[in-house]
């Protein structure tokens, strides 16, 4: 099913194959630059997603992924518009990190500032050996605006979102891989294939372990030890408690799952 969102801008597209939907970003003339209509229906899509989905695949057309914000949007914007700007931000990316599905970012070329902080709301990154990352922000006369501050920094330390911010520096992709930036590093081209063979792993989990990992995590990386402990027992009790746990470890112990790193029996995969 292809469906395009707000069919007379035709910003953000989303294509739904199974329990995979791709959302893409389609505005390549000016680099995925995200103005606010984008951001806005970014947010429509995630929340649209149908029952049936249960990975997102997030990709920008064109040979960038986004040149971050729209600058075009900042010429005339007062403070409080600022504020409001970021706010709409904040809501569409919470959409991405805090939704129902895990999400996996299909990255090429331009990485930067607002493409960044949207890349950092994704669960996975796999980034094309042509990707780049930067937070030019500095050099703009601005300021991280779209949870960079927080995402990004939690990815790579706040050391390393200082330089890249004060000195300008650009990260490649296999510089990106070391830092933290992307998790997966890909020829030309075989983004977008081994972000579908990932999804299809992650399709394949239980739904509540996915939600524990989507939900629980970032909010126990948050938590004193103590309480990450308890939130942690709590969410583990709840998901080995759950009917497909104990079926996926009865086939563990009864030699019907695949061991880790090995073929699946049941399907040779
Ligand atoms: C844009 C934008 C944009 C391109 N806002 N219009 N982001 C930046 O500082 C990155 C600015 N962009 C670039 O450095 C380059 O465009 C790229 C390296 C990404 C790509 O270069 P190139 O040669 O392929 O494309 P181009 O010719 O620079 O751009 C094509 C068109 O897209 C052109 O418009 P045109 O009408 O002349 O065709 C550009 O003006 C337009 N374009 N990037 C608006 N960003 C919530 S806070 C987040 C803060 C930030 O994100 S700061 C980082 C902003």
């Amino acid at each position: 099913m292809n469906t395009k969102v707000n069919d007379e801008a035709r910003l953000v597209e989303v294509e739904t194959q199974g329990a995979i939907a791709t959302i893409t970003l389609n505005r390549p003339e000016k680099r995925n630059a995200l103005s606010l209509p984008m951001v806005r229906q970014l947010r429509e899509c995630f929340e649209a997603l149908p029952g049936s989905v249960r990975v997102a695949i997030l990709a920008g057309a064109g040979p960038h992924f986004s040149a971050g914000l729209d600058l075009s949007e900042l010429s005339e914007a007062s403070s409080a518009d600022g504020i409001q700007h970021s706010m709409t931000w904040y809501e569409a990316f919470s959409k991405i990190q805090f939704g129902r599905v895990p999400v996996i970012c299909v990255l090429q070329g331009a990485v930067v500032g607002g493409g960044l902080e949207l890349a950092s709301s994704a669960h996975v990154r796999v980034a094309e050996e042509s990707a780049y990352f930067g937070l030019p922000e500095g050099q703009r006369g601005i300021f991280l605006g779209g949870g960079g501050s927080v995402r990004v920094t939690k990815l790579i330390g706040f050391s390393r979102v200082t330089e890249m911010m004060l000195t300008g520096h650009v990260v490649s992709a296999s510089e990106g891989y070391v830092i933290g930036l992307a998790h997966y590093v890909t020829p030309a081209g075989e983004g977008m294939r081994k972000a579908r063979e990932l999804a299809e792993r992650i399709a394949g989990n239980a739904p509540l372990s996915n939600f524990a990992i989507m939900q629980a995590l970032p909010l126990i990386a948050e938590q004193p030890m103590s309480h990450g402990l308890m939130t942690e027992a709590l969410m583990a009790a709840i998901t080995q408690n759950a009917p497909e746990a104990k079926d996926r470890v009865n086939a563990f112990l009864d030699k019907r799952a695949a061991k880790i790193g090995a073929p699946d029996p049941k399907t040779g995969e």
